[in-house]
């Protein structure tokens, strides 16, 4: 389903006067509003193929209707986003759920909807029909050699067909790990991993990088083999300087400080990127800024600290991806909101008057260097986010304009209430 730009046109008029109002009084309000609104503009945000369908859970999955059945309408969904919000800008895939079988045309539908390709995914939590080797037991860290030689030529097809896209980079996140006490051997299962990495690792063209993402723990509820950012530090430095790790905010512990975990993995220039989402419990791959809106702020907060500090690229030095997953809300509404809530966490942690929280740092002036944190955090810079998408020919509201396009509706119309996408 395509939207015209008179669509989008029509729904900005009639919000404009509203919008001018609003924007007139938080530039009044904040300082650098032009430098932040060109930042927002520039700032792009990577979109999980495998986030476009229902998800479920093991107790259910109640369909939305109308979900892509195939690599193509995975690709048109992110043009859709896209041309609603201008800041959804590339598409991650995961392997073989999006094996494209006509490179060159996927490649020219992708260009066609202003996208680009982000991080690939390789998959070794499941075990693929016809494969000789299971991964119940694990992949990169097997005890049996054929099972991570399997796993190793996975990740090399997936690099393989990364390329022909023109990606640029491959996310590892491995379910390895145990289920019980005295079932695995730590040291074996990190050394046959990291021997297993180092043969991916050898098999990266040298632009590329590699993300080696942690989780506490799902699907082994012992322990995970990458399971945290230490251990995926541990990793990156031993296999180069095209490793980095991967940041998915639902991996952690309950009450994990992310953002120092952030702010270290960026002072060692190990920081590869995120898998934006939300959770209260566990790896709940909820709607980012749904349940701790002012932890992705504090996390922004220290990434413009620290990315300043190290003199890097906002938009091209981090891999910003979404990671969710939708059980009872309507997917692209769900991406919407998602990259609304980090484009408005950004923009707050831009507003950061930095000099001043400085000054308090030094000063051990606690009371006020909450207050210029909380300052940014409660002042609505929303009109900041949407200016942003105006400037860039998207819409003022881009939620509103996807019910009131009938989106869904119509996507129903076109590929059924029954179909199922690829993917978790
Ligand atoms: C694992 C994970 C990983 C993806 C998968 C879909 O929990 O976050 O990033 O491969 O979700
Ligand atoms: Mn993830």
């Amino acid at each position: 389903m395509n939207l015209e730009n008179y669509q989008i046109e029509s729904h900005n008029s009639e919000l404009l006067p509203k919008h001018q109002r609003k924007l007139a009084f938080i530039k009044e309000e904040v300082g650098n509003a032009e430098g932040i609104i060109q930042k927002l503009i520039d700032f792009q945000i990577g979109i999980p193929s495998w986030a476009l369908g229902t998800g479920g859970t093991r107790f259910g999955r109640f369909s939305s209707g109308g979900e892509p059945r195939n690599i193509e309408e995975k690709i048109e969904d992110i043009g859709l986003l896209h041309k609603l919000n201008a800041a959804s800008g590339a598409i991650s895939l995961h392997i073989p759920w999006d094996t494209a079988e006509n490179v060159p045309a996927i490649k020219a539908l992708v260009a066609q909807h202003g996208l680009v390709f982000d991080a690939m995914n390789s998959n070794t939590f499941q075990d693929q029909a016809g494969s000789a080797h299971s991964y119940k037991f694990g992949s990169l860290q097997h005890v049996n050699k054929a099972v991570r030689k399997q796993a190793i030529e996975h990740n090399i097809e997936v690099i393989r067909q990364g390329v022909e896209l023109g990606s640029k980079a491959l996310t590892v996140w491995l379910a390895d790990g145990s289920c019980f006490p005295g079932q695995l051997n730590f040291r074996k299962a990190f050394q046959n991993t990291l021997e297993s990495l180092q043969e991916i690792y050898a098999a990266l063209p040298a632009d590329w990088k590699v993300f080696v993402e942690y989780k506490a723990f799902e699907p082994n509820f012992y322990s995970t083999t990458v399971g945290d950012w230490g251990q995926s530090l541990l990793y990156a430095n031993k296999l180069g300087p095209k490793a980095f790790t991967l940041v998915d905010l639902g991996h952690h512990l309950p009450n994990a400080n992310i953002e120092q975990i952030v702010s270290l993995l960026l002072m060692e220039g190990k920081l590869g990127g995120f898998h934006f989402n939300d959770s209260k419990y566990g790896d709940d791959d909820l709607t980012a800024g749904s349940m701790k809106p002012y932890q992705l702020f504090l996390i922004f907060n220290e990434l413009v600290e620290g990315m300043d500090a190290r003199g890097m690229n906002h938009r091209e030095d981090l891999a910003w991806m979404i990671d969710a997953s939708h059980n009872v809300k309507d997917p692209l509404e769900d991406l919407l909101q998602s990259v609304e809530a980090i484009m408005l966490a950004y923009a707050q942690a831009l507003s950061v008057d930095r000099v001043a929280l400085q000054k308090a740092q030094d000063d051990n002036d606690v009371a006020r260097a909450q207050e210029i944190l909380q300052q940014a955090f409660r002042t609505d810079l929303r009109p900041l986010v949407a200016e942003a998408r105006l400037r860039a020919g998207a819409a003022l509201a881009p939620l509103e304009l996807f019910r009131a396009s009938n989106v869904r509706q119509e996507l129903i119309k076109s590929r059924g209430l029954k179909t199922v996408a690829t993917g978790l």
